[in-house]
């Protein structure tokens, strides 16, 4: 049985706030300036706030390693400033959730520097330790981000596990006091008012113990087989819903790398009560080659459409997934599933369509709604990201080509959705008055904010429209989701259906006239991406339609 709720109802924003609004003139966003955009937010009809890490952190990882959970970073603002943009948004109806992060901390945490002192250190079991072999780490696992995930620690002649970075020591999960510390967190946050977490790769937090060697050759079945999916993971799971989040009315959502469709509903199943949904990876993983993202590998439109249509299946109505095209670790989605020359504007529409018409509560990364695009960096030292620069870092040590390792660099970095937010046409783009801590993408002396709001037809103003739309219709939130085989690469057509309403949705993913063969005898032309309606199944390029049954239709 579907059971209705909020947090299925409503439509995610996800917030990167050091690329968001500058409030204080120092090049980095932060939370007052978060504040100022209350009004943007509530008037482009978004729910819930998801705002990634704002807690102090040393920005190995931009925020995702945390140096303490009950402190905001300053260069963010202070507590207070957080207190006030959760009343603010509370005001306007919206909710606010943070981004945990527990499967690590920062290497500059208390409990980490503890940790390495000592093999008798009341801390020494927050983290997992192991003598090396042979010269070399206790095992063969490679980090998410190219080097080795274990690091030698030379005052007890150790080496300690670092999924990530070696600024991101693991936590072990293991030991009923780091649990009992993150319940603590959880609970301070929550008591706070938050209305729930993001929780940042949530299916590494219970380890293989056995540390064995793995013999497996793709990044993505290692993450899936060995990293994700621990023996214990919902049991810890299900300890902090039963301690601390049950207590609350929140949501919770998973990020998932390694949760395939076929484990997908020991997260999210309803009768399970562990997570309220998880951001499933699968989609953004396409591409990834037998060494992960940097080794790219080609995949098309049918192998997105074919995972939306297996976890559709898999979750049917015992279970929730979050939809989404990108976020601030991918490539920006009209760059990735679009076209961001031509028909940029054309199929920045129709990602958002399909987002909105899929089941699943839809999440968008800021900057998406006014189409921003990915950048292009002339020089290897422009790079930030941390993930980036350890694999141009590889790349040199491996005597690759300069230009080959830029382009892969540019055509792939997280820095691509990272780049400041575009607000207007202003040397820093109505960010910020000084030198951005990331260089701003050049193209916002025209894609801006500013310009989306004076133009009817803009992607903004459809976003809103759109958003608007799906408000109006609980058959995009809980009617049935039925996929239609065409035999068409460049579609992707599928209906969503209730007992009142049906809904056939069209997209042409492609820059060329598609005739889509399936009937419209008792169908009419609701919604559509371009600015001349089309009633017909002769798609124009990029373009998306919206058509209900009209036998049944309220509209
Ligand atoms: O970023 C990725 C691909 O470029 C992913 O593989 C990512 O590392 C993975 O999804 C986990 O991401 C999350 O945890 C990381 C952090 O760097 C990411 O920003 C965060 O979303 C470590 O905390």
């Amino acid at each position: 049985m579907t059971t209705n709720t909020w947090w299925k109802e409503a439509i995610i924003y996800q917030i990167y706030p050091r690329s968001f609004k500058d409030s204080t003139g120092n090049g980095i966003g932060d939370l007052k300036g978060i504040l100022e955009k209350a009004d943007y937010l509530a008037d482009l009809g978004v729910d819930i706030i998801w705002l990634c890490p704002v807690y102090d952190s040393p920005n190995d990882d931009n925020g995702y390693d945390i140096r303490d959970y009950y402190k905001i970073h300053p260069e963010f603002g202070t507590m207070e400033d957080l207190d006030r943009l959760l009343e603010a948004l509370h005001k306007q109806g919206m909710r606010l959730i943070m981004d945990l992060v527990v499967n690590h901390t920062s290497d500059e945490h208390v409990w980490f520097q503890e940790s390495r002192k000592s093999e008798d250190n009341p801390y020494r079991d927050f983290y997992f330790w192991k003598k090396g072999k042979e010269d070399g780490p206790p095992n063969n696992w490679r980090s998410f981000f190219s080097e080795s995930a274990w690091e030698y620690d030379a005052p007890t002649d150790s080496y300690y596990l670092h999924l990530f970075t070696k600024k991101q020591p693991d936590l072990n999960w293991e030991n009923p006091r780091v649990r009992e510390e993150v319940c603590k967190i959880m609970k301070f946050w929550l008591d706070k008012g938050v209305d729930g977490f993001r929780l940042d790769v949530i299916p590494l937090i219970s380890k293989q113990l056995d540390f064995a060697d793995t013999d497996l050759s793709s990044f993505t079945e290692i993450v899936e087989q060995v990293y994700s999916n621990g023996p214990k993971v919902h049991e810890y799971i299900a300890e902090t819903v039963e301690k601390v989040i049950s207590n609350y009315d929140v949501m919770t959502v998973g990020e998932g790398p390694g949760i395939t469709s076929e484990v997908g509903l020991k997260y999210v199943g309803h009768d399970r009560g562990e997570l309220s949904m998880i951001f499933h990876l699968d989609h953004m993983f396409l591409g990834f080659g037998p060494n992960g993202k940097y080794d790219p590998v080609p995949y098309d439109l049918q192998d997105v459409v074919r995972i939306f249509n297996i976890w559709d299946k898999a979750m049917g109505e015992s279970g929730w997934i979050s939809i989404f095209l990108d976020n601030h670790d991918f490539i920006r989605m009209v760059s990735r599933f679009g076209n961001d020359k031509e028909y940029r504007v054309e199929s920045a529409k129709l990602l958002i369509n399909l987002i909105l018409t899929l089941r699943g509560t839809p999440s968008i990364y800021q900057g998406s709604e006014i189409g921003m695009t990915n950048v292009w960096y002339e020089d290897l030292e422009d790079f930030d990201d941390v993930e980036v620069r350890n694999f141009i870092k590889e790349a040199l040590a491996a005597g690759k080509n300069k230009d080959e390792i830029l382009d892969i660099a540019n055509r792939l970095g997280r820095d691509n959705a990272r780049t400041p937010m575009q607000w207007d046409d202003s040397p820093g783009a109505g960010f910020t008055t000084a030198t951005p801590w990331l260089k701003i993408n050049p193209n916002h002396r025209s894609i801006h904010v500013a310009s989306d709001q004076n133009t009817p037809e803009s992607i903004l103003n459809y976003y809103k429209q759109l958003i608007a739309f799906r408000k109006q219709h609980s058959v995009f939130v809980y009617g049935k989701y039925e996929p239609i085989e065409v035999d068409n690469p460049n579609i992707f057509a599928y209906k969503r259906v209730d007992e009142t309403q049906t809904f056939l949705i069209i997209h042409n993913f492609s820059d060329d006239l598609q005739t889509v063969p399936v009937g419209l005898d008792d169908y009419e032309l609701v919604m559509n991406n371009y600015i001349e309606r089309n009633e017909s199944l002769q798609l124009r390029p990029w373009e998306s339609s919206i058509f209900v049954q009209t036998p049944t239709s309220s509209i």
